[in-house]
């Protein structure tokens, strides 16, 4: 009897504590049920798995056999000179940096392979050899045309004309497509940056030469016995990490807007409890909206409600997990289920009779987990298939997309008359506006009489807004869900800071309700408040999925060129940060970053600390170089101060710091009177 009471002790101490893993109502309910229900999730994993203290610290090398080559800080720290070196004579400087490129030439890779799928799928639509995707917005196809050379207007008889939509839908496919692998040149849209920045990369020699070349070249350069100094590595990172923020993930974004639409603010919910019991519950979760799009037109397409219908359900309800999420929901308002913490509890609901995944951020224990229930877990990539034997796969393809689309939701249709499990949805899910952009920020913010930003860096001048920041990123599972997230944009908020978000993060702000105009007065500093309230407009605008952290970037861009603030992206009052941060990409992004002028603060951890010296370069350095620099800080209040800070050091600089004292002497005075 003893034994059994401690082996369960035991087991129950290995077990994740609901509040301790999450803020969210949902997560935290539905990690109680998968302990009721004995199925393991990502948050019992984090607790009786700890993470390896040399990798943690960057500075394990395993790039080849006469390793792992483990240098970990000596504690006490390292006194004199640094002695240190793996079996060829790296240093930990040397390993940490190469550990740090391939994650920039990882995460530049996956969002450049999405998007040169998506470009793949524009070129077939401009060949004409798919009927199932149009060009939807065509104002945007001729706005990013003349960034590739491509002309939109032709000389007929003297006059000038617009040009055929057809040709100049097809010059832009071939020629995006091309920036993938051309010979010579550099990429294109390096130009939409602001001229110094764009000045600064060349003078640094590090504007892109085509994507695919940069990401080779970091997985060359760090192989053995290749570039041994972090300063050149680094330079490598930021040629490569440019090429996905500026070209790869840029494209995605402008070709998916031209094919699917550019979003505009609409209304939604988030969080687990957009499942419906008496419908059939589909949650697409991953990256690529190719083929979300489809299954969203699919869902609502009559003969597939009237199939639902037939088979007992009231409709037919679609969700998302990650980025796909925010794809959608960006587009047409379906509402995210959750976050990249979330996914192994869409499926314990009970609820869920199809997981349809297709690219990056997938757990592969969804297979695990789907085989305690009724649920098809649905592969479509070529890229991405799982092992397990109850996972199906359905190749995806945008020559016959529809058909696929409708064969995985009839598919999911039949699951729904097959759940056995009881369903529990944990009844949390908030209103949200979503759905802003560059155009959208420049609708609602920009003066129609002055033009583009205007009323924006007006109120950033006059000081009711403090500056700008950028919260993206994911969830990370050694962090408590959510918590780094909302505590820090609140403070932010609070103290006048507009927040962008996208990725992760914008589901995590949704899902805590930050995302409606409502929540200014709750939150907000008097001045941002007052903002909010006369535009009406949340103060945390949700901008995407994170390859459309390139909206930020233009975003800011358009702010620099309304003027008064600056004449690069670096003199802005802005700063970018990643709280809960785990993916590769993400350390693409924060490199991009910082290489375009962003002071950008990472949570949790960097794995740098085994070398201090790169460590410094890289929060220090950098900054000489471009403007941006990078940092890390755990505790989200902290962390929103060091951006604050930046913030104020920028109004400083611009000489635009006396006017917030004003602003805010101003609200004290009304508020004493
Ligand atoms: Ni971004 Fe998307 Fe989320 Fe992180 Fe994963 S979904 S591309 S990587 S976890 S924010």
């Amino acid at each position: 009897m003893a034994e059994e009471t401690k082996e369960k002790a035991e087991k129950a101490s290995k077990l994740a504590d609901p509040m301790e893993a999450s803020i969210c109502p949902a997560t935290q309910e539905m990690i109680k049920r998968s302990h009721v229900l004995g199925i393991e999730t990502v948050f019992d994993r984090a607790v009786s798995m700890k993470p390896c203290n040399i990798g943690l610290q960057g500075t394990c090398c395993k790039i080849c056999a006469m390793g792992p080559c483990r240098l970990p800080l000596p504690k006490g720290g390292i006194e004199g000179e640094d002695t240190r070196k793996g079996l060829c004579g790296a240093t930990a400087n040397t390993i940490a940096a190469r550990n740090f490129a391939r994650m920039v030439a990882a995460g530049t890779a996956a969002h450049s392979d999405h998007g040169r799928s998506v470009a793949e799928v524009f070129l077939s639509v401009a060949r004409k050899e798919t009927q199932d995707y149009k060009i939807k917005d065509p104002k945007k196809l001729i706005s990013i045309a003349p960034h590739f050379g491509v002309a939109v207007k032709v000389e007929v008889n003297g006059e000038e004309k617009d040009r055929d939509l057809d040709e100049i839908a097809l010059e832009v496919a071939e020629k995006a497509i091309a920036e993938w692998g051309k010979p010579e040149g550099e990429l294109a849209y390096l130009k939409r940056a602001p001229k110094p920045l764009y000045e600064k990369w060349k003078k640094n020699g590090v504007l892109p030469r085509n994507i695919d070349r940069e990401v080779v070249d970091i997985m060359h350069r760090t192989t053995m016995g290749v570039d041994q100094d972090y300063k050149n590595i680094t330079k490598q990172c930021t040629r490569a990490s440019l090429a996905d923020g500026w070209g790869g993930a840029m494209m995605a974004t402008d070709l998916q807007d031209v094919m699917f639409g550019t979003p505009s603010p609409l209304q939604s919910e988030a969080n687990l409890g957009i499942m419906k019991e008496d419908h059939v519950n589909i949650i697409v979760h991953g990256h690529e909206p190719v083929l979300s799009e489809m299954i969203v037109a699919a869902c609502q397409s009559k003969d597939m409600l009237d199939y639902a219908k037939e088979k007992g359900a009231k409709g037919i309800q679609l969700g998302g997990i990650c980025c796909t999420a925010n794809e959608i929901l960006q587009r047409h308002g379906i509402p995210p289920a959750g976050t990249f913490l979330q996914q192994e509890l869409a499926i314990i609901t009970g609820a869920c009779d199809a997981m349809v995944v297709d690219v990056q951020c997938v757990f592969q224990n969804l297979a695990n987990v789907a085989k305690c229930f009724h649920t098809k877990l649905i592969t479509t990539h070529p890229m991405a298939k799982m092992e397990q034997s109850n996972v199906i796969h359905i190749e995806f393809d945008e020559h016959h997309a529809m058909e696929d689309a409708k064969r995985i939701v009839r598919m999911a249709v039949d699951s729904f008359t097959e759940r056995k499990a009881e369903v529990f949805i944990p009844p949390y899910k908030e209103v949200q506006i979503a759905g802003f952009g560059v155009e959208s920020i420049e609708y609602h913010l920009g003066g129609t009489f002055r033009g583009s930003y205007y009323t924006l860096n007006d109120n950033i001048i006059n000081g009711r807004i403090r500056g700008i920041a950028g919260v993206v990123g994911c969830n990370n599972a050694r962090t408590k869900h959510n918590n780094e997230h909302i505590t820090l944009i609140k403070e932010l908020i609070k103290n006048d800071v507009i927040v962008l978000t996208t990725g992760c993060s914008a589901i995590a702000c949704a899902t805590h309700g930050l995302l409606t105009p409502e929540t200014a007065a709750v939150y907000c500093g008097p001045g941002l408040a007052e903002v909010c309230e006369v535009v009406g407009i949340p103060p945390v605008l949700h901008l995407g999925s994170c390859v459309d952290n390139t909206r930020i970037l233009l975003a800011a861009t358009e702010v620099v060129k309304a003027g008064g603030l600056g004449n690069d992206l670096c003199d802005l009052p802005a700063a970018g940060s990643a709280p809960e941060w785990m993916s590769e990409k993400a350390i693409a992004i924060g490199q991009y970053f910082v290489s375009s002028g962003v002071y950008t603060v990472f949570g949790y951890h960097m794995p740098l600390d085994g070398a201090p010296v790169f460590k410094d370069y890289l929060y220090n350095e950098m900054e000489k170089l471009y403007g941006g620099k990078w940092d890390c800080e755990p505790d989200p209040i902290k962390h929103a101060h060091k951006m604050i800070a930046h913030i104020d050091k920028k109004r400083k600089e611009l000489g635009i710091d006396k006017a917030r004292e004003r602003v805010l002497m101003d609200m004290a005075d009304r508020q004493a009177l």
